[in-house]
């Protein structure tokens, strides 16, 4: 199926052209409810996509867009479990781990549910007993630290989590994330740290991967300059698929948490994969994000596609990479704590939807996945927002603004929302030429000088927002924003008949770097490369510290 040739897609092309110089400004001026009709909730969370390039039919016409291709039907072969992840002949169940109703899913005549709520209860076991100092380590101390050596799906979710939650963190456990194969960032680590008092989680699901391999094997060499083989099994546990490789390792199976293949890397914080977060804030934190995901579950399976916060975002989103040719996509929380959410999102959905084939194989020829990216406002503001007001491209921006902190702010937390708002109103607004007159005649400027200045402080507007407003960053509401971009991105793949869980380019990094280390290691004879990878290796035999 190719999405351009449906009639609702050829309808949007024209609507578009009908629609694409829309004022926003003027909208909002005709429209004294915009702000309400263009709002959705689900819980606590409110989306405002009122400041968006669009009137009610363009909504319209894009929820027929998602009528057109299933969509609902598409939720449903999720959530129950169908082996939507073709190229792999797996079921997506991410949504399984969160299911706190725990309705049985059936995977191969199999519920998966009891299986899972082992892996929980066993989770909650092994948190207990390092939190309460059942478990000690090899010099009979209580853990202190802990490593988690992981990369990828099995680091970025569970260190953001980590961040995020900071306020929730249980007293006297720290946290650490190891995951670049730059020993850089294993030796900074450890540097701090007491092997007496660390624990190590091994996290990867193929329990392949060459850079945990490499971090976990060097963990390992440097626990045993003072522990012993022995004492291994007390500071080192495992999360994987693969229980012969963790023994092969040296990990007792015994303290190995189960995952399963049908969970992708990227969606996996939710099972075993975020055992460093309920070491971090325990396993009652721990499930209280699994309740947010579970809402928000519950929103995208149950609500109209015109009142589904995912469908909407998935949709505005096709609106402008589809449509006006939007390349990226900015994601700017205004708190601190989510400083990795807009890393963790990139992940997310540039590795899900980053796809130039069809779910039947054919090359596509329309645009797909939108290069995602972000840093906390209000550090953005002094940084890219110029090119986001007065730059050449389009760019939409989420803004994630919870309205209260966790930490005593005076006036901190009023000026950060000010911000935010602030940039989104700027965003939609601009400032046109009179405006920017009168405001250069107020300051005392005329003449030569005031036109000389006028066209460089004209802020076109009309730049395209979503707002997610919330009360606190909750384990909860954390729940429900990463379940949100989760479906949102399957939204999107759906429209674009793409798989959205499998992840070729990734493997193909793996299988290339494994090619090259023999080169880069020995001074034998090079294998045959390209001219420019020949002659790198060669300098970098020359170049190296003997
Ligand atoms: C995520 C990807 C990828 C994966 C890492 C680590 O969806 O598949 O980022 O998580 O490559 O893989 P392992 O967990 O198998 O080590």
């Amino acid at each position: 199926m190719t999405p351009i040739n449906i009639p609702e897609w050829q309808s949007l092309i024209r609507h578009y052209s009908d629609l694409k110089y829309l004022s926003m400004r003027e909208q909002f001026a005709l429209d004294s409810d915009r702000a309400h009709d263009f709002s959705v909730s689900s819980g606590d969370l409110l989306l405002d996509y009122s400041k968006n390039r669009v009137t009610k039919e363009t909504m319209e016409k894009l929820v027929s867009l998602a009528e057109s291709v299933d969509m609902n039907s598409w939720i449903e072969r999720m959530f129950n479990g169908d082996k939507i992840n073709n190229t792999e002949n797996r079921a997506v169940l991410h949504i399984a781990l969160r299911n706190r109703s725990n309705t049985p899913i059936m995977v191969d005549g199999e519920d998966v549910m009891p299986a899972i709520n082992t892996v929980l209860a066993k989770m909650r076991s092994f948190c207990d007993q390092v939190h309460s100092g059942a478990w000690l380590g090899f010099s009979g101390k209580k853990m202190t630290d802990i490593v988690n050596v992981g990369i990828g799906g099995s680091d970025l979710g569970p260190a953001m989590i980590c961040d995020a939650l900071e306020p929730y963190g249980v007293d006297g456990v720290n946290v650490h994330f190891v995951s670049n194969v730059d020993g850089t960032d294993l030796s900074t680590t450890l540097e701090k740290l007491n092997p007496e008092t660390t624990l190590f989680v091994v996290a990867s699901k193929t329990f392949t991967t060459q850079e945990t391999l490499t971090n976990a094997e060097s963990a390992r060499a440097w626990f045993l300059q003072s522990g012993s083989q022995q004492d291994v099994a007390k500071h080192f546990v495992a999360v994987s698929t693969n229980a012969e490789a963790v023994s092969d390792f040296g990990i007792d199976t015994d303290n190995m948490f189960e995952i399963w293949d049908w969970v992708g890397g990227r969606y996996s914080l939710w099972s075993a994969i975020g055992l460093p977060i309920a070491l971090y804030v325990g396993m009652d934190n721990f499930e209280r994000m699994l309740d947010g995901g579970h809402e928000m579950d519950n929103h995208f399976r149950s609500q109209p596609l015109a009142e589904n916060m995912p469908v909407l975002m998935g949709l505005l989103g096709i609106w402008y990479i589809n449509f006006f040719g939007t390349q990226t996509h900015a994601i700017v929380p205004y708190d601190h704590s989510l400083a990795r959410f807009p890393n963790h999102m990139q992940q997310l959905d540039m590795e899900s939807n980053g796809k130039v084939t069809n779910r039947e194989g054919q090359r596509i020829s329309y645009k797909t996945g939108p290069v995602i990216w972000g840093t906390p406002g209000t550090n953005g503001q002094h940084a890219y927002f110029q090119l986001i007001h007065q730059g050449t491209q389009l760019i939409p921006v989420d803004f994630v603004l919870p309205v209260n902190s966790h930490y005593p702010d005076r006036d901190h937390q009023s000026i950060l929302l000010a911000n935010g708002l602030a940039q989104s109103e700027a965003l939609m607004r601009g400032k046109n030429a009179e405006e920017v007159r009168a405001e250069l005649v107020k300051e005392g400027f005329s003449g030569k000088q005031l036109e000389a200045l006028l066209p460089h402080k004209v802020f076109p507007g009309n730049r395209p927002s979503n707002t997610l407003l919330f009360p606190q960053l909750t384990p909860e509401m954390l729940g429900q924003l990463v379940a949100l971009y989760e479906h949102k991105v399957f939204v999107q793949g759906v429209i674009w008949n793409i798989n959205s869980f499998d992840q070729w380019g990734v493997e193909l990094g793996k299988q290339l770097a494994k090619a090259i280390l023999p080169d880069v290691q020995s001074d034998g004879e090079i294998a045959v490369h390209d001219s420019s990878t020949t002659r790198l290796i060669e300098l970098i035999r020359q170049l190296r510290f003997k």
